[in-house]
């Protein structure tokens, strides 16, 4: 278990450091939200799901998707803008989608995927199916109106949805603290009767949480589970550097999270030969998906009038 975490661990950590470094040479067409740092959260949840159970992701998409499972040459091709991508290169690293395994368009639209999933989760239910949805958000999400009327209605139908709310402290540059009243997003989500649970980013205990919940729904039990787990994005909201000159916050308060680095941590345990073994595939595959990325055609122009209402 601990080698299959720390390979996912690190190739998400491994992925976003290439894109931060091919990042500056232009060759990446859209914007991109790092998750670095952040690893933890998506990879305690979704080692905890089946390939057929689904998430909704947001625009700081990369670590919900490969955690997932989703096609990495797909994804930096998506990047690239790419018509091998996969949204064909027409919505790059905000627009992710691989429906096979699971993983459904993230949107740059913050708060919207909240009621797709519910809308999902809804059809899983009437259609009586065995897999489950988790939606993916973060603390900034929960400023927004839909936050609540998704909570509701959730609760209200007794969805079989999992709610994990990336707390990182921020919406862009505005810390919590200045944007909600009550600060404690869990406490939210239980006005409306459903189970919360608070975590941080350790991954084995994120990874037994969430396995609890999961296992509650397969075995027809209800509906909706909340956790809010606290994480910190090391990097700046949307680029590849560091913002901590930017004055919204002090590199000393991302610190204690870089010395708890669930990468590292993950690493340590392991005997070096088999940690060898683990990098040196991965470096293998995330190699092979930049390059198909670069050889790759960028879309025809008729792509343009595809997939469009009108
Ligand atoms: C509906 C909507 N309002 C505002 C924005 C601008 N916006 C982009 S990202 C963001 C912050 C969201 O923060 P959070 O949900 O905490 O996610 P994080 O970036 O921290 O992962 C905002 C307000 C938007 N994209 N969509
Ligand atoms: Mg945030």
């Amino acid at each position: 278990m601990i080698a299959k975490f720390y390979e996912s661990l690190y190739r998400i950590r491994r992925v976003e450091e290439e894109v931060a470094k091919v990042y500056p040479t232009d060759k990446i067409k859209s914007p991109v939200h790092l998750s670095i740092g952040q690893e933890a959260v998506a990879v305690g949840v979704c080692e905890a799901l089946r390939p057929d159970d689904i998430v909704f992701i947001t625009y700081r998409s990369h670590a919900g998707y490969i955690a997932k499972g989703g096609n990495l040459k797909a994804m930096i091709a998506e990047l690239y803008g790419k018509v091998t991508g996969s949204a064909k290169g027409k919505g790059g690293s905000m627009h992710l989608v691989d429906v096979a395994n699971g993983i459904m368009g993230a949107s740059a639209v913050v708060g919207t995927t909240i009621a797709n999933s519910i809308g999902y989760a809804y059809g899983v239910k009437l259609k009586k199916q065995n897999n489950i949805v988790v939606c993916f958000f973060g603390d900034g999400a929960t400023d927004e109106g839909v936050f609540y009327e998704s909570m509701n209605f959730a609760a209200l139908k007794q969805l079989p949805i999992i709610f994990v709310c990336e707390n990182n402290g921020y919406a862009i540059h505005t810390a919590q603290a200045k944007r909600q009243a009550v600060p404690d997003i869990a406490a939210k989500a239980a006005i409306f009767g459903m189970p919360i649970e608070r975590l941080g980013d350790d991954v084995l205990h994120l990874y037994e949480r969430i396995s609890t919940a999961v296992e509650t729904l397969r075995s027809g039990g209800t509906g909706p589970f909340f956790f809010e787990c606290e994480t910190y994005r090391w990097k700046e909201h949307v680029g590849p550097s560091e913002d901590y000159n930017a004055g919204y916050r002090a590199r000393t308060e991302a610190e204690p999270w870089m010395q708890q680095d669930q990468v590292q941590k993950f690493a340590m345990r392991l005997d070096p030969q088999q940690r060898q073994q683990i990098e040196q595939a991965v470096e293998i595959e995330i190699a092979e998906a930049f390059e198909f990325a670069e050889n790759s055609p960028f879309p025809p122009d008729a792509e343009l009038y595809d997939g469009v209402f009108a």
